[in-house]
């Protein structure tokens, strides 16, 4: 019998060598901007898990969370030109940028994280918006409705004057209405901004009382039940086109899902830091006289015409999806 030559021999290892990438299934990066214990990351973890578990380990994901891989500024670019293959992005955080699923930071008073995330999703599967035609959505989810939290307490509004606060999006503008000083920055730089005195204080919900320790400086939280903030996680769109089909199922099928996880979780997680924070810390926990509340409502009236606007410059039927975001969240409250 013939011997293999060396030749053959070297063209088999070779083969073997890069079958195994193939073997081993597609990793893919998903980058994200605050910290590994909140809880845009926490639901980022519980997905990888997921993922990773659904796939037979096909697709595996390494995660970058605290803005190790991109910031909360320059997610939605990164993730377009493939220097993270996933993102998580604070639609906030993008002015303008999102018109259409911008409505779910609309003052319509959202008590439920649940219901706000499957609200948000449902809304995009409805009229698929063009906005994010660059990128694969993946998943979408909102935060708490938004809660003041202050170095000084705030019992009513007129405890706000002069008060820097630090907000983003449909916010900013309640809080100026008010003559609060609202400064607007991502989350991720809110902690050092606390930390100098740039700001007194934190518009956002609970759950940074804990996951960020705001609640050794904001000992004073003040319930106004402000928008809730809508999130995106996002695709590069080469990327996901890249993979094989049955990961696609497996990845579209885990949306809903996803949304409705987060949700239920946050919702219990805002619980448990108010607690923590109680315990801790001691904070006082304030209500607004309830004519304060239609004040608040009143303010946040102007937001409404400004999106509307907004979206009639983008084609979009404002009173269409506006009528549909207000039917899902009666829906989903009431279940
Ligand atoms: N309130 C929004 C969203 C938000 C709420 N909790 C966290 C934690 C980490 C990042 C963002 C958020 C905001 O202020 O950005």
């Amino acid at each position: 019998m013939r011997k293999p030559t060396t030749a053959l021999v070297s063209c088999l290892v070779l083969v073997c060598l890069l079958a195994i990438p193939a073997l081993a299934g597609t990793m893919v990066t998903y980058a994200n901007f605050p910290p590994a214990k909140t809880f845009p990351a926490v639901q980022m973890e519980r997905w990888k898990t997921e993922v990773e578990k659904r796939t037979g380990g096909e697709l595996t994901v390494q995660t970058f969370p605290g803005s190790t891989l991109l910031g909360a500024k320059n997610m939605l670019r990164g993730v377009q030109t493939g220097q993270a293959d996933i993102g998580c992005i604070s639609i906030a955080y993008y002015p303008g940028v999102f018109p259409l699923m911008s409505a779910v930071n609309l003052p319509v008073a959202f008590t439920s994280t649940e219901a706000a995330s499957l609200t948000m999703w449902d809304l995009f599967l409805k009229y698929q918006p063009k906005e994010f035609k660059d990128v694969k959505v993946l998943a979408m989810f909102t935060s708490a409705p938004s809660q003041i939290m202050s170095k000084e307490p705030v019992r009513t509004l007129a405890d706000l004057k002069g008060m820097e606060l630090r907000a983003s999006g449909s916010i900013l503008r309640i809080l100026n209405g008010l003559s609060a000083r609202g400064v607007g920055m991502p989350m991720s730089e809110t902690p050092e901004a606390l930390q100098k005195g740039v700001v007194k204080g934190v518009v956002s919900s609970f759950d940074v009382l804990k996951d960020f320790n705001f609640a050794e400086s904001c000992r004073h939280e003040t319930i106004v039940n402000l928008p809730v903030y809508p999130f995106a996680v996002i695709m590069n769109k080469a990327r996901w086109e890249s993979l094989p089909g049955e990961v696609k199922m497996v990845l579209d099928d885990l949306a809903r899902e996803q949304a409705q996880w987060t949700g239920q979780y946050l919702d219990n997680h805002i619980n448990d830091s108010l607690n923590w924070s109680r315990e801790q810390y001691q904070v006082e926990v304030h209500k607004l006289p309830p004519e304060e509340h239609a004040e608040l409502k009143r303010l946040g009236e102007p937001l409404v015409d400004d999106w509307k606007a907004d979206c009639a410059k983008a084609g979009i039927d404002a009173e269409a999806v506006l009528k549909d975001l207000l039917a899902l969240q009666a829906k989903y409250e009431s279940l």
